[in-house]
């Protein structure tokens, strides 16, 4: 199905919650994941429709600026609003919707921000601009004119342990690596080619230390395959690198734009996929845990939709976005509600499992569950762990005025859970009814 996001203006301040797609209010992309003072922030791209009139020239992609987000509690994206519109970059040509992948570093007590955009001087497909601010969600000062003597798409930073910084860039046969100044400002020496990445096309340019190893990833083009995510590794930022493999295959997302990030000891790849648009340069961000192997080399990542995040007392639980289902479906929300999906068309002893919820100390009392139904049919329960897991909540299925008509219940938690625990959701119809209820998701309270 494909659904198409009108957006207007800036977006004001939202929270979003955090099962993949991890964003559904706007289209974005090529995440940039980063952990500062111990949280954890996106930086993305974000796609558009095209302007009246202007289609054909943005048949690929249609970029006009940026926005932040940032992971509060323990599931829920907030969207800082656009930190970054085409027509401020100041060196940039206007309308040129160009705002392709950006990146965001720390380097002492400040956050500087790289950003390609298309220069208004002529001079290259992308040039590269930075900004400076005292806090990760900006506002950014930025600099007057591009940084010189670099050209090309894809910024990707990486400050080593010394406190020396390092640009990654480009997109093409080769892609490119240059020192950066104390200013973080300047290139200090020309770019080189990045030595020992595999034959193809690349981009995507994302470094990460690790055990005294540097990792380099990039959005690798097999002729065959299409996009994968590739990963070489080096006793230096600089190379040459040795090429390990794949971290994922292609997942037919266009492109495979990505990066990686250590979260409270767990490592976490982000990258896109077209889940809400149907399109694939309609992008929406996701995220998914990654491992390494003992040799230092890495897991690939099989991509799921419920993604990371351990969703709390005061987050909503996508029960839709679920690790296993059974007799049951999902479909995008009906009605008047949010951009989303539901569980529907499910009948007597259909079930959803949805992993890692936290219950906290025990003092949760009360869980609402979002609905919609057309009928009384029967009932649905929450059970931790499995199937014959404790029962810690039980809801009455109840006419809420037809399959598009929302509202939220409640009832109450009982035997107090304690700390993480799966969830499954099993429902129950009277007589032998084949649709009970659309369950968009549920809260603990
Ligand atoms: O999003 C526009 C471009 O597509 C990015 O810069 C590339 O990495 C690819 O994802």
């Amino acid at each position: 199905m494909k659904r198409i996001l009108f957006i207007a203006g800036i977006a004001l301040t939202q929270l979003v919650s955090a099962q993949n797609p991890l964003v559904t209010h706007i289209y974005t992309a090529d995440p940039t994941a980063r952990v500062f003072d111990g949280k954890l922030y996106v930086y993305p791209s974000g796609d558009t429709i095209a302007p009246k009139g202007r289609e054909k020239e943005f048949q690929r992609f249609c970029m006009p600026g940026y926005n932040i987000f940032s992971l509060e509690n323990g599931a829920t994206w907030k969207d800082h609003g656009r930190v970054l519109d085409q027509n401020e970059v100041p060196w940039g040509k206007k309308d040129s919707y160009g705002m392709w992948a950006p990146d965001c570093i720390k380097k002492g007590d400040k956050y500087y921000y790289y950003y390609p955009a298309e220069p208004k001087d002529g001079s290259a497909f992308r040039r590269i601009g930075v900004g400076v601010s005292n806090s990760p969600t900006g506002p950014f000062k930025w600099e007057k004119n591009y940084i010189k003597g670099v050209s090309g798409i894809d910024p990707g930073l990486l400050v080593d342990d010394n406190g020396k910084a390092y640009l990654y860039f480009g997109g093409g046969q080769e892609l490119y690596v240059a020192p950066l100044k104390d200013n973080m400002k300047e290139i200090s020496a020309e770019p080189i080619k990045i030595q020992g990445l595999p034959a193809g096309y690349k981009e995507g340019s994302f470094a990460f230390k690790r055990d005294s190893i540097f990792y380099f990833t990039f959005a690798h083009v097999f002729p065959e395959e299409g996009y994968t995510i590739g990963y070489a590794t080096s006793k230096s930022p600089m190379g040459p690198f040795e090429y390990r493999g794949k971290i994922m295959d292609n997942i037919s997302n266009g492109t495979n734009h990505h990066s990686v990030v250590e979260y409270k000891g767990q490592w976490i790849l982000f990258y896109h996929w077209w889940d809400i648009s149907g399109f694939n340069k309609m992008r929406s961000i996701r995220a998914d845990y990654m491992a390494f192997k003992d040799d230092g080399s890495i897991k690939k990542v099989v991509p799921t939709m419920r993604g990371i995040g351990t969703p709390t007392i005061g987050d909503t639980i996508q029960v839709d976005r679920y690790n296993e289902i059974d007799g049951a479906k999902t479909a995008f929300v009906s009605g008047n509600e949010p951009i989303g999906w539901m569980v529907c068309d499910a009948k007597n002893g259909s079930s959803v499992r949805f992993n890692r919820v936290d219950f906290g100390n025990g003092s949760a009392k009360k869980m609402q569950a979002r609905v919609a139904s057309g009928q009384r049919v029967g009932s649905y329960e929450v059970r931790l762990d499995n199937a014959k897991g404790k029962k810690v909540a039980e809801f009455a299925i109840d006419y809420t005025g037809g399959w598009n008509n929302w509202t939220t219940v409640e009832t109450d938690i009982t035997d107090k859970p304690e700390g993480v625990h799966d969830i499954i959701v099993i429902f129950k119809s009277d007589n032998g009814c084949e649709k009970t209820v659309n369950l968009n998701w549920l809260l603990i309270k």
